[in-house]
């Protein structure tokens, strides 16, 4: 076992302040850290205050586990997992951490006991928005069930000044307001302002041989940075392995240059800070869009050289000089490309800085790193001009052309004469501009290559890296996502946790799979009214918030057909609003129709620099403006749009859903995780052979989901024969009308102008077709009408999808991670008997 504590040292039995964990403790502790942190007395405290006095009530007992887990990697010298992402969407701390630490019910008591509500304090906090979307949240998820799995782990990422952008809705506009999430402080991180490592930019390089007739390179930088890591503890659920996540800021080497102030260049060297710490200022808010821009290489290259620097830095900690078992001390994950300048940047740190010779790094290189790809999205592949990168990264360029010439001389030797595909597979994509291509960087310098979904793995293989594929098959796997049912389920969906629990116990919170015990309660009539029970009280919650939040009242009897995401055309918001006016015509021509009451709630935020995102989400206010206002259809169709999507408010979407709309055009979204998280929440699905949709469907079972669209087979096949969307559009009475009704203005105030770049490139072009999927989707809605109203039938197939989506938890993602690719066995944590000590 190990202790903090050094032998013979004196140790009090008494449970301390810092990690005892009963009721009176932790009010007693809070207190404590109102008065001695906070350095406020009640009659004064805010709300913030007093969250803040809790957060550091529950931060000293994280610290416990951290330290523990800390001392015992080090001291078993334990393989661990580097996850490298640009992004990390942690959503809030505070509540995640009570349930993980089994604290929430003591805590919540503690809170009442003192005159306090804990659901009020934990609104106050700001969430972490360190992601755009899906892929920074898988990041989020993953850490936690790397922790709850108990495997030795380091999350390396960016810690950014200013997250996602807050949104709010101007006039049904989107507005982008700076997210100033440590404007109060973050009592979750502990800053190493003496971890400092240094990071270069541009310059040149010069060679020469040594004394010892070594060829070497040195890399003159015109710029030097220093990364100053910032740790936040990730706990598991129920054990005491906590794991670091650690974020880089980046700062002037020099806080102030005295030799610039000296010769008389004070704003020289002003501007040189200011420079430096641009850096890690602000996150980029292009989910899926590549924005090439040069300080958002300096970005990825500034956090992998950190994070690489580190690693080497802790190997050696353990005593090892040379470097050559790198690889069986850490294996690295690349979210997406984004970190791939990390194989340049260590075959750099092997070569250039610890003098190993090439082959020996590139060997070390190749069995460390893992690459995933996350989409097939042309205008998401990263690819840097050649000029842009070799003045930032003059060495990184010259080391990747060697790693390609090497690279396409084996290519060579399998493919004599073939010369086209030495172009397709090359790192440099030389048609035209020339270019690094960051995905072939990441896939020659990976060992194991995987997508995120069984769909999408094969379109990798057949479209983007078929090339790679034909040459190494055996590197390409599937990994198919997952999501937390700690968050996603117990901390946001309490009264589905209880009722779940209740009846199979408490062991599904680690393995979901056992959840398949529900199956026979599918066909009990007094369980099915509980279920239904418990997603009434949570639509009624949700649409409080809604009259709170923006003032519109929905009823919660209404089915809530839901759809939040990133607002992205593939994604398809828009063909979900053609459906909402096909029902208000119905409802307009036939004010009597019996029609079952329906809320359409939609969620997300467009990238400020794409223009139909923006317009999308126009379109949908403007849409439900005229809709809301309409006494003819008011008490049976209601459409929403919820301002500032984030975690925090998915938390309380998913369990209030219905219906989850997961629509996108096959073949575009990778996986999707909110389409798990809405079904583990006992949301049915409506959607497209799309993603991880294909393995949701298989898993509830094709008569529990509803199914509609061109699969990508027939788009493709529709594309090759030539698809002209018009031609679905004349020939559909009702979506010409619809598609007219918008033309005329009728929902922009008479406006015909405003929205004809939408329905224009509906009629023309139409990339994602919406039209030529309009039809079956119109049909599949009648058939969610028809079940929604036998809501016996519709309880019993909710329970049924969640008794059968074990399979999407995180944990058996991170499980087969570890197994195919990472080659790591969890470390058991053990805490000191006494926890604390004295002197
Ligand atoms: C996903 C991204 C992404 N795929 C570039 N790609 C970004 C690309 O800032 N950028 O430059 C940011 C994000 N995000 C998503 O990953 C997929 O669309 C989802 O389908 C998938 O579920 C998710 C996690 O794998």
């Amino acid at each position: 076992m190990t202790s903090l504590i050094p032998p013979g040292c004196p140790t009090v039995l008494t449970e301390d302040d810092r990690t005892g964990t009963s009721i009176e403790t932790l009010r007693r502790a809070f207190m404590d850290n109102l008065f001695f942190i906070q350095g406020r007395f009640p009659e004064v405290a805010t709300k913030n205050d007093y969250y803040l006095a809790l957060a550091y009530t529950v931060r000293d007992r994280l610290l416990l586990r951290w330290l523990n887990s800390a001392k015992t990697y080090r001291d078993q010298e334990s393989r661990t997992v580097c996850y490298l992402s640009a992004e990390f969407l942690l959503g809030p701390h505070l509540g995640n951490n009570l349930i993980n630490l089994g604290l929430y019910e003591a805590v919540e008591e503690a809170m009442r006991q003192t005159g306090l509500n804990l659901k009020e304090l934990l609104d106050q906090e700001e969430e972490p928005g360190l992601g755009n979307g899906g892929l920074g949240r898988l990041a989020a998820c993953y850490m936690d069930s790397l922790a709850t799995l108990e495997i030795p782990a380091i999350g390396y990422g960016i810690r950014y000044e200013y997250g996602i952008f807050d949104q709010e809705i101007r006039d049904g506009w989107q507005v982008e307001i700076t997210d100033k999430w440590l404007r109060y402080g973050n009592p979750w991180e502990i800053p190493r302002p003496e971890l400092i490592l240094p990071v270069k930019f541009g310059g040149h390089t010069y060679s020469y041989t040594d004394d010892q007739g070594r060829y070497r390179v040195i890399w003159e930088p015109h710029q030097v940075v220093q990364g100053v890591a910032y740790d936040t503890p990730i706990l598991g659920y129920k054990v005491n392995t906590a794991n670091l996540l650690r974020l880089w800021r980046a700062e002037a080497v020099e806080s102030f240059d005295f030799q610039a102030f000296n010769t008389g260049d004070y704003y020289g060297a002003v501007n040189q800070k200011i420079a430096s710490e641009n850096i890690t200022k602000v996150l980029y808010p292009n989910d899926e869009q590549l924005q090439g821009k040069e300080l958002r290489l300096m970005q990825e290259y500034f956090f992998c050289s950190c994070a690489l620097q580190d690693m080497i830095r802790l190997y050696k900690q353990s005593g090892k000089q040379d470097l050559s078992r790198f690889h069986e001390k850490f294996t690295v994950q690349l979210n997406d490309t984004h970190p791939a300048i990390s194989v340049a940047e260590l075959m750099r740190l092997l070569v250039d800085e610890h003098l190993m010779p090439w082959e020996q790094a590139w060997d070390i290189t190749r069995q460390t790193f893992a690459y995933t790809n996350h989409t097939l999205l042309p205008e998401a592949l990263e690819k840097w001009p050649l000029d842009l990168f070799g003045s930032l990264l003059p060495r990184h360029l010259q080391i990747i052309y060697e790693i390609n010439r090497r690279f396409l001389d084996e290519v060579r030797l399998q493919y004599p004469g073939d010369n086209d595909r030495l172009r397709r597979l090359s790192i440099i994509d030389e048609s035209g501009c020339r270019y690094v291509r960051m995905a072939h960087l990441a896939a020659v310098g990976s060992h194991a290559i995987n997508g995120v979904a069984v769909l999408h793995s094969e379109l990798l293989k057949q479209t983007v890296l078929r090339d790679f594929y034909e040459l190494t098959p055996e590197k390409f796997s599937n990994k198919t996502n997952g999501v937390t049912p700690r968050r996603w389920m117990v901390l946001s969906n309490p009264g589905l946790t209880r009722l779940i629990t209740e009846r199979i116990g408490e062991d599904w919170v680690k393995h979901l799979d056992q959840l398949r015990q529900l199956e026979p309660l599918a066909a009990d009539a007094e369980f099915a009214a509980q279920w239904r029970s418990v997603k009434h009280g949570n639509k009624e919650r949700l649409a409080q918030y809604i009259r709170d939040r923006i003032g519109v009242t929905v009823d919660p009897h209404s089915l809530f057909s839901i759809l939040v995401k990133r607002i992205h055309e593939y994604k398809r918001q828009h063909l979900c609003v053609l459906k909402v006016i096909t029902l208000y015509q119905m409802l307009r021509d036939q004010p009597h129709l019996e029609m079952v009451p329906q809320t359409f709630i939609f969620g997300g935020k467009a990238a400020p620099g794409y223009y139909m995102a923006k317009l999308i989400i126009k379109f949908i206010n403007s849409v439900a403006d005229v809709i809301n206002r309409d006494p003819v259809v008011r008490d049976r169709l209601r459409v929403v749009f919820l301002p500032n999507y984030n975690v925090t408010l998915g938390q309380r979407v998913y369990p209030a859903a219905d219906l989850s709309q997961q629509i996108s055009t096959a073949g575009y979204e990778a996986s999707g995780t909110g389409n798990m998280k809405f079904a583990l929440n006992g949301a049915l699905t409506i959607g497209t052979l799309d993603g991880a949709n294909v393995e949701i469907r298989e898993a509830v079972g094709a008569e529990n989901f509803f199914l509609f669209g061109h699969t990508v087979e027939q788009l493709q096949e529709l594309r090759c024969n030539g698809y002209r969307p018009w031609e679905f559009a004349n020939g559909h009475p009702m979506l010409k009308r619809v598609l007219d009704l918008i033309s005329s203005g009728y929902f922009s105030h008479g406006d015909t102008e405003l929205f004809r770049p939408l329905v224009e490139h509906l009629w023309q072009d139409d990339r994602y077709c919406l039209l030529a999927d309009y039809q079956s989707y119109v049909d599949c809605y009648q058939r969610v009408l028809q079940v929604y109203q036998d809501q016996a039938q519709w309880a019993k197939m909710s329970i049924l999808n969640v008794a059968r989506m074990g399979k999407f938890s995180s944990d058996r993602a991170i499980r087969e991670y570890c197994q195919d690719i990472w080659h790591v066995q969890p470390v058991k944590i053990v805490l000191p008997a006494t926890a604390y000590m004295t002197s």
